[in-house]
């Protein structure tokens, strides 16, 4: 199809004020949850900017409510662009549906439709009922991968569950002696705390709790928050002096139903915001991810950050319950057969049963390589 100069101008300038929105949206990843990330503008019937915004939190305006309010009378004849269908439904806020045609605009320009079914596709059929030009999909594809936590939620009830690891050129995440500090390079440690400031979850093992001692917090970052810190300590086997306890941010720790009263309340001292979730059902010393990602979803959390030692991540691979990984490789080899993988699982017989991922990014970080895979 040929398109004129005057269509590729609009096209153009859509995808030009739909990638402000994105990173209007991108200032509120991390805070929103159970909500998406929403940015908003509003141009005049002229074609010039007269109000953003961006949603905050769950319960705050959404996008649009604020872009409408700061251009005023500008509404009129304007247009909104924004990166999420809007809304038409009474949730937490009043329909944005609603606002829209109040405010005379007459044209809304959207990225990708919401996938909440009291929404999806409704938004759209209620402006276009209400002669407002609708078009939609613009930039969709990055539409979609920049509210992806939200997306996968809202189908399923699961949150987003990304595994990030470090290794070596050889693939090893530790030396036999458990040394494990530091594989990756400074650049890709700070990485690490922009991924844990947009995820709700950072979730690790006991071991890598006692190997480590790692915070799992963030740290360096402007106007940061804490991910909640879940831990997987069946046994409850963490010391009290790790380092985890020593920061009040949420943590659950999940662990088998069968432990006395005293030793649960023997943690319960150690943080202000510390919550079981406990497991009845432990075969073989190992619970049900799947059941625990139901539980975490319910608890509104979108998004699972999995800093995984080679266990975990064997049987979170195996299981299917990876949607992305993330893997720094460091120029280094440690050369030795019996330092350890960075995945454990059953030996597989054949090539062809192997956990295939295809390569969805990479960037080259200080010294390191990152790589962003997901499932094939
Ligand atoms: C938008 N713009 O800024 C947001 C939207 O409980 P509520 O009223 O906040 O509604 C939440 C739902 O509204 C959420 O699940 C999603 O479908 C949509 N979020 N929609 O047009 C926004 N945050
Ligand atoms: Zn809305």
């Amino acid at each position: 199809m040929q398109i004129n100069q005057e269509q590729f101008n609009d096209i153009t300038q859509a995808e030009y004020y739909m990638r402000e929105c994105f990173e209007l949206a991108k200032k509120s990843l991390g805070r929103t949850s159970p909500n998406p990330v929403v940015g908003a503008i509003i141009l005049d019937k002229n074609g010039f900017p007269s109000g953003k915004g961006y949603h905050k939190a769950a319960g705050a305006e959404h996008a649009e409510v604020i872009a409408i309010r700061e251009a005023g009378e500008k509404t009129k004849g304007g247009t909104l662009i924004v990166n999420l269908e809007p809304c038409c439904h009474e949730g937490r806020t009043p329909p944005c549906t609603e606002l829209i045609i109040q405010s005379q605009i007459r044209e809304v320009i959207f990225s990708c439709h919401d996938a909440n079914p009291l929404v999806h596709k409704k938004g759209e059929g209620i402006l276009l009922k209400n002669n407002i030009k609708v078009y939609s999909c613009v930039l969709e594809s990055e539409g979609i991968e920049l509210n992806k936590f939200f997306f996968k939620w809202v189908k399923s009830k699961l949150p987003w569950v990304t595994l990030k690891q470090a290794q070596t050129l050889d693939g090893k995440v530790a030396l036999s002696n458990k040394q494990s500090k530091w594989i990756s390079g400074e650049f890709s440690g700070k990485e690490v705390h922009n991924l844990r400031n947009i995820y709700d979850a950072v979730l690790a093992g006991a071991r890598t709790v006692e190997i480590d001692n790692p915070e799992l917090t963030v740290r360096g970052i402007k106007n940061s928050r804490n991910p909640a810190r879940v831990i997987i300590d069946l046994n409850l086997i963490t010391k009290p002096d790790s380092n985890i306890y020593k920061n009040d941010s949420v943590i659950y720790l999940v662990t088998r139903a069968d432990h006395s009263r005293d030793k649960l309340d023997n943690y319960l001292r150690l943080n202000n915001n510390l919550k079981f979730i406990q497991f009845p059902e432990v075969t073989k010393g190992k619970i049900n991810f799947k059941h625990l990602f139901e539980e975490l979803g319910k608890k509104d959390i979108l998004s699972i950050l999995v800093e995984a030692g080679p266990n975990l991540a064997g049987e979170l691979i195996s299981g299917g319950l990876v949607d992305e990984y993330i893997l720094f490789i460091a120029p280094k080899i440690f050369g030795d057969s019996t330092a350890l993988s960075s995945v454990q699982m059953k030996p597989l017989d054949n090539i062809e049963n192997s956990y295939e991922f295809r390569l969805f990014d990479y960037k080259s970080i200080g010294n390191d390589l990152m790589l962003s895979l997901r499932p094939k």
